[in-house]
């Protein structure tokens, strides 16, 4: 049987922001109250996506600052990122730019056609500090998907997931249609060149 296609996702993201909240809601339906920063954990689910069997893979990393250093090699690993920042707190909302930066430079991407979404978490708490509107004009300068979630209620959590895994799919089917176009561009280039050289060779040999 072929081998079941692996999605790989990475939480970024400030700490304290709901990173591990929202993996452990999608993974187990439920909510954790207690704040335990993460050092870095993987999780992985076989899941359907448009009709397909797949399975996800969670890289949760550390948002605190003693963790920056690790981070590098994290990022390396991801197919897609999901950016998060607290709406209840604007220092992290500040901080998604340094995030992105690393997540570009780390991928060497211009950002066009990285899987990778902005969310403000927390949506289910009333003291509101970042504006919808100011984290949607964000991700308009960026390109990307702005999605409000609660991890707490479980409020877009399936959605983040599904949204980063069909732009990951996306991708690698526009990779993968890129790759094999360049190949047959090659074999007929080479079928070219080579036709080139067999009616010179001809032209020669007649000459004879
Ligand atoms: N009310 C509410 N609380 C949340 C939500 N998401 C997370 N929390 C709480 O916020 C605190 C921090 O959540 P974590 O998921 O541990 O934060 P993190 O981003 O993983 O933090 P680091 O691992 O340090 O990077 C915890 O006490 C959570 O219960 C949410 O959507 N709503
Ligand atoms: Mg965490």
């Amino acid at each position: 049987m072929a081998e079941k296609p692996l999605y790989k996702v990475i939480m970024v993201g400030s700490g304290g922001v709901g990173k591990s909240a929202l993996t452990l809601q999608f993974m187990y339906d439920e909510f954790v109250e207690d704040y335990e920063p993460t050092k870095a954990d993987s999780y992985r689910k076989n899941m359907v996506y448009g009709g397909e069997e797949c399975q996800i893979d969670i890289l949760d990393t550390a948002g605190q600052e003693d963790y920056a250093a690790i981070r590098d090699n994290y990022f390396r690993t991801g197919q897609g990122f999901i950016c998060v920042f607290s709406i209840c707190d604007r220092e992290t909302f500040a901080n998604v730019q340094e995030f992105r930066d690393q997540v570009l430079r780390v991928k060497n991407s211009d950002g066009s056609n990285l899987p990778f979404i902005l969310v403000g978490n927390k949506s289910d708490l009333y003291n509101r500090k970042v504006t919808m509107n100011e984290a949607k004009i964000l991700a308009d300068a960026w390109g990307v998907e702005y999605i409000e979630t609660s991890a707490k209620t479980r409020d877009n959590v399936d959605r983040i997931y599904f949204t980063v895994l069909g732009q990951i799919k996306k991708n690698n089917q526009i990779n993968n249609s890129y790759q094999s176009n360049t190949q047959s561009n090659r074999g007929q280039s080479n079928k070219k060149s080579n036709s080139g050289f067999m009616a010179k060779l001809r032209k020669f040999l007649m000459c004879k």
